[in-house]
């Protein structure tokens, strides 16, 4: 199946640099701003894929030097609106992503948003293109807009979930609800379609993380697709490291 491509032990870890598109460089430091700085952390063997945009792939993923499987984010937007009702739209084509030498692709839904059709159906075009080419294809499932009272619900959650897997997902990347209980109904909902939970902001202290990490599996999630809490780490290595430990065991 493709998607033991970016599965170890049935368990896998994503590390996620697309921030200096969606916030802008205000999530990196002197060390983080590099993205070769980035792809050696994700080629240190503890992550099972990497993902950025096109261009940070096209000038910093080496193919030659790494191993580490390459996710192109399809579509983004910047932090400067501020709607109400967002939407991401396509920047970058599958045949593009290939060329690039990519495993997979991803793309976010902001479900819930009134715009949520016009993402839907443009998810269903690059996943029948992606498949088609034997790519794997990852859903952001974000629940966002004036019609979701809270990104964290787990009904609102498992809703999301539910469509990844609806639309033909074969992963997809979630918020966390906070506790294992409730997430466990998410991650059902979202059926065969695996459940890789989004880091978020750094926690105060790596034992959280840690806690985190073991909580989603037991869950019944397949690992996390993380960034800042590994790149803005004093010692990402170290962090990237333990994870992989809980994880892969
Ligand atoms: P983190 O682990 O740093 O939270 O990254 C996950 C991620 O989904 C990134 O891929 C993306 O840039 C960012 O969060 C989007 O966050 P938001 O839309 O909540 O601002």
């Amino acid at each position: 199946m493709e998607i033991n491509k970016i599965l170890k032990n049935n368990h896998g870890m994503l590390l996620a640099y697309d921030h200096g598109f969606e916030h802008g460089p205000t999530d990196f430091d002197e060390r983080s701003v590099d993205p070769a700085w980035i792809m050696d952390i994700a080629d240190s063997g503890f992550f099972t894929g990497v993902v950025c945009q096109k261009g940070i792939a096209e000038k910093y993923y080496n193919r030659d030097k790494y191993s580490v499987p390459l996710i192109v984010k399809l579509n983004g937007k910047t932090a400067f609106h501020k709607d109400e009702e967002p939407v991401s739209l396509q920047n970058c084509t599958v045949e593009e992503a290939v060329a690039l030498g990519a495993t997979g692709v991803g793309y976010t839904i902001y479900v819930g948003s009134e715009h949520e059709q016009t993402m839907i159906a443009e998810f269903a075009k690059i996943e029948k293109e992606a498949h088609q080419k034997g790519l794997i294809v990852i859903g952001w499932m974000y629940p966002r807009g004036s019609h979701v009272a809270s990104d964290t619900d787990r009904d609102t959650l498992a809703y999301a979930a539910r469509l990844g897997l609806e639309l033909g997902a074969d992963a997809i990347k979630i918020k966390y609800t906070g506790d294992a209980e409730s997430f466990s109904w998410v991650v059902k909902s979202a059926g065969e379609t695996k459940v890789f939970v989004v880091g978020g902001q750094k926690t105060e202290t790596a034992a959280e993380l840690y806690q985190t990490a073991s909580d989603i599996l037991r869950a019944g999630a397949v690992g996390l697709a993380i960034g800042r809490n590994v790149w803005q780490a004093e010692k990402p290595m170290e962090v990237a490291k333990k994870l992989g430990e809980i994880l892969y065991g």
